[in-house]
């Protein structure tokens, strides 16, 4: 069902019961579960997230429980079996509040002490979106990007179109669209936060102060800070054959890395490649951390937060 909180709200569901895009999920997240973070919690009976979300659809699942979470509004709360049996009413309740403007723009503007789940945000300039807020870890108010798992369903070899707008499990594996993380990280200043469980199920972490990710016009280019952490400074590799930072993003059918060769139909998912990379975590079956672990970190984790005004 649909809840609200004051300031955002958030889309529960169960894993065990649902069975819809966003029901593929049978297991929580191993960072999930290493960071203590509760899964969400009622099923989502809505007529249209039952629909079969085979793998050839995993690709249109975000834009799908976008276009359908778009039709909430914050303030409300709406039983899922209203949404089945009244379209009068889901049309006439519904249209006026459509005209308010009061979805955060990010998850750190969600109210503290909610906790993580898939809520509604919507960045300045573009219509409502579904993310999953990360609100345990460092103070809460993280927006999650990326997740990825050793054993995800997802494959990663997708197109430029399909990393645009996101594809995944927002529960479980996802990335929430290239064109979606540029314009959040431009609304004001953001830091990054990668969490990578390496082969030991050690969890390590790379921050850098300042994320921004250009406009698709010029590549979605990549912008990192400075580096702090316990992972390792593996995206601002001294060695331009394989830094990230500064790089333009490639995928299979937009070759935009420095190498003469295709990194990312070579390396399977899209990234911002050099020639090729020291850290791959958009990859089915292992993902790479610089040496922290080599095509066998067992999970990772993409969080962007306001940096602190300091
Ligand atoms: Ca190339």
């Amino acid at each position: 069902m649909f809840s609200a909180g004051q300031k955002g709200t958030r889309f529960d569901s169960h894993p065990q019961e649902k069975g819809g895009c966003v029901g593929q999920t049978r297991s929580p997240h191993p960072l999930q579960r290493a960071l203590q973070v509760p899964l969400p919690l009622r099923p989502h009976s809505s007529a249209r997230q039952r629909e079969p979300c085979a793998a050839a659809m995993v690709t249109q699942c975000l834009p799908l429980l976008a276009s359908v979470l778009v039709l909430a509004a914050p303030g409300l709360s709406v039983p899922a079996q209203a949404q089945n049996t009244s379209k009068k009413t889901f049309s006439s309740t519904w249209t006026n509040t459509l005209k308010k403007d009061s979805w955060p723009k990010d998850c750190s503007e969600i109210s503290a002490g909610s906790p993580s789940g898939v809520y509604v945000i919507q960045p300045s300039g573009l219509h409502p979106i579904v993310v999953y807020c990360e609100m345990n870890v460092t103070g809460g108010g993280w927006t999650v990007i990326q997740r990825n798992r050793y054993n995800t369903d997802i494959t990663w070899a997708e197109s430029w179109s399909t990393y645009k707008y996101g594809f995944g499990n927002v529960h479980s594996d996802y990335w929430l669209g290239t064109e979606y993380i540029h314009q959040i990280a431009k609304q004001k200043v953001y830091r990054v936060r990668f969490v990578i469980q390496d082969a030991s199920n050690n969890i390590r972490f790379a921050e850098y102060n300042l994320f921004s990710v250009d406009n698709e016009s010029q590549g979605y280019r990549l912008r990192l800070g400075s580096y702090s952490g316990t992972a390792g400074d593996a995206m601002d590799s001294d060695n331009p054959s394989n830094m990230h930072n500064n790089m333009k993003f490639s995928t299979k059918d937009r070759d935009q890395d420095t190498s003469r060769k295709n990194c990312a139909s070579r390396s399977g998912g899209g990234w911002w490649y050099s020639a090729c990379y020291s850290v791959r975590l958009n990859f089915k079956g292992g993902m790479t951390w610089g040496s922290l672990c080599q095509g066998d970190c067992n999970s990772s984790l993409i969080l962007i937060r306001p940096a602190p005004y300091t």
